[in-house]
């Protein structure tokens, strides 16, 4: 390793944290077995059956830390405003002071790793490289699974100081101890008593996300969490979607859609669940690739009739966190098709007293992504993938039709804006409630969301290839509570109405809100579902469509000047056409 300003951060960092050891990680097979090892005999992992399940294991956090901690996630830049009413803000001095101690003597008695990881296909002009120092094998260990980790990462760097530096420690695991904190301007991150992965997994939300987000408005590209998905018609020509959805909506699910008998000849090839990152190519279009390398998927929910293809996913080579144990050693949850068997052993390895989830609602696996049977071949394509079409959804029982287009960029872009969910009870355990939650990026978009909205608008000008738009609800409910659309492997039949929208076959029809489908252009045959159901899932209710932009004026709102005008003619464009 000959990078300068690299050795002389990682010494500088040994100097203040006073680990025991330091290992610079190279990525190889063997040291990831090595990590296993050492978790294995300290007890931070627990091997599973190894015939059932070959190369994977469990690992139990503290009870205390099992989510992300937005509360405790700051954005330190000089000014407040610069991050907006959706982050929090701490002044870079203050968090030298607060955070920045908290480093201080905190590897000692540990092993200092150092990660360095590239976010994007090898060869790729639009990768980005990152170090991760951090005390925890389990995060080294993750990494690996995660990202394109070590050598790579090193020879993609080279000499150049551009990377991201993640500074990650377990300090004392206590909640009033821990922080996270990103410095943009430096492309630093600060991440403090917490081993969960969102937190602990610098290279993911914290990077690609926050970080990658100031990076992508400055420099004119997205960062968007968004997944990545080919669909192939028939005729063997597949066309590229981002999609974007607040969380409980089955982001995943979609990404690995599995189509169903009735539609031959169809298949989607999944690029990425998570992240997109993209540029505009020479022929105008935007171009995306996925930075990670791994998925880092909710279990609890996940089985055979949801996700068949994360199931296989998962049977090798897989981290599992806080799911439960049967007798036999093999994962357990919530939702995995199979009954609880006899002397299950819940996440906290206890007993399962049957009162309580076995599985924390939030337990993850963290698989190597080409392990998707759908994994897409162009998973590694240094260029990346042409998007076609956006898709921004929403939980919502009421309001939202199953599908409708934006009339044009600045309309979709407002789509995005607008985008809200209902909560369920696995996230809050309140039921219901509508969350705002623009472009499914309101706990990582690194800046002034205000400012974000414009940067996308500013995305489409002078770009007359940019995607089309759509906004998807498969929750959509009629007055008894039921859903009315099945939702898994038929929302194939509205992916086909996109991609007849995109290649010019379906003609839609125009409403106050957007661009439904014609009669008889969304394909329901063998569903068995009433017409008068078909035309719920499609009403447009006018008076809870105005309530609804009551709240979004509120919420838009409280970005003050920020906020483009764009967005705002948009909003008053549609109250006029619902009024009208
Ligand atoms: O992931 C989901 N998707 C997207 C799949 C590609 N879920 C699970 C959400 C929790 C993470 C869904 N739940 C979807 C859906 O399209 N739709 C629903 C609602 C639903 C639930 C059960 C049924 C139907 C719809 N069951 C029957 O119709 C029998
Ligand atoms: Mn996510």
């Amino acid at each position: 390793m000959n990078n300068h300003s690299l050795s002389t951060w990682v010494e500088e960092v040994a100097r203040q944290t006073q680990p025991d050891r330091v290992v610079w990680c190279d990525g190889s097979e063997e040291e990831y077995r090595g990590l296993i090892r050492t978790m294995l005999a300290d007890g931070t992992l627990l091997e599973l059956d190894q015939e059932e399940y070959p190369g994977c294991y469990l690992h139990r956090s503290h009870p205390s830390d099992v989510a992300r901690t937005e509360h405790l996630t700051f954005i330190c830049t000089d000014k407040a405003e610069d991050v907006g009413p959706t982050n929090n803000w701490m002044a870079p001095a203050d968090a030298r002071e607060k955070v920045g101690k908290l480093f201080n003597g905190s590897m000692r008695g540990r092993t200092m790793y150092v990660v360095p990881y590239m976010m994007g296909p090898v060869g790729s002009p639009a990768s980005k490289v990152g170090v991760e120092i951090t005390d925890s094998p389990y995060v080294a260990a993750s990494m690996r699974i995660m990202t394109r980790m070590g050598k790579v990462a090193l020879d993609h760097l080279g000499s150049s100081t551009d990377f991201c530096r993640g500074l990650h420690s377990l300090g004392d695991l206590n909640p009033e101890r821990r922080f996270i904190a990103h410095f943009p301007k430096e492309r630093l991150i600060w991440s403090v008593g917490s081993g969960y992965g969102g937190n602990a997994l610098l290279g993911k939300k914290c990077f690609a996300l926050r970080i990658a987000s100031t990076m992508a408005r400055d420099e004119g590209w997205l960062a968007e969490h968004m997944l990545i998905m080919g669909l192939e018609d028939p005729e063997g020509r597949t066309t590229y979607i981002c999609a974007a959805f607040p969380s409980a909506c089955g982001k995943t699910n979609l990404a690995m859609l599995v189509p169903p008998a009735s539609q031959k000849g169809w298949k989607v090839w999944t690029v990425g669940d998570d992240i997109a990152w993209m540029r505009v190519g020479p022929d105008g279009r935007l171009w995306a690739i996925n930075p990670e390398a791994g998925y880092f998927g909710v279990a609890p929910g996940t089985g055979r009739k949801t996700n068949p293809h994360a199931m296989d996913t998962v049977r090798s080579n897989t981290i599992f966190t806080n799911v439960a144990m049967t007798p036999r050693r093999t994962p357990w949850w919530e939702g995995m098709d199979s009954s609880p068997p006899e002397g299950l052993v819940d996440w906290q390895g206890r007993p399962w007293s049957g009162k309580e989830p076995a599985a924390h609602p939030n337990a993850r696996f963290c698989s190597p992504a080409r392990q998707c049977p759908s994994a897409s071949p162009m998973m590694d394509a240094p260029e990346g993938v042409p998007i076609s079409a956006f898709i921004f959804g929403g939980r919502r029982a009421k309001l939202a039709p199953l599908v409708y287009e934006a009339r044009d960029w600045e309309h979709g872009v407002y789509l995005g804006a607008s985008m809200a969910s209902e909560t369920t009870a696995a996230a809050t355990g309140k039921v219901g409630v509508v969350r705002r939650d623009p472009m499914a990026m309101r706990p990582f978009c690194g800046y002034n969301m205000g400012d974000y909205f414009g940067h996308w608008l500013d995305m489409g000008r002078g770009h007359a290839n940019m995607p089309k738009v759509f906004h998807v609800n498969w929750f959509r409910q009629n007055d008894a509570g039921k859903y009315l659309w099945p939702g898994f492997g038929e929302n194939l039949r509205v992916l086909r109405w996109m991609h007849d929208r995109i290649h010019g076959v379906a003609k839609g029809r125009e409403t106050s809100i957007g661009i439904l489908p014609e009669d008889g252009e969304l394909d329901t045959s063998g569903l068995g579902i009433e017409p008068q159901a078909m035309r719920e899932l499609f009403s447009v209710d006018r008076d809870a469509w105005l309530e609804d932009l009551v709240d979004q004026e509120q919420f838009f709102g409280s970005f003050g000047k920020q906020m483009p005008e764009g967005i705002w003619r948009q909003h008053h464009n549609l109250r006029e056409r619902l009024k009208g």
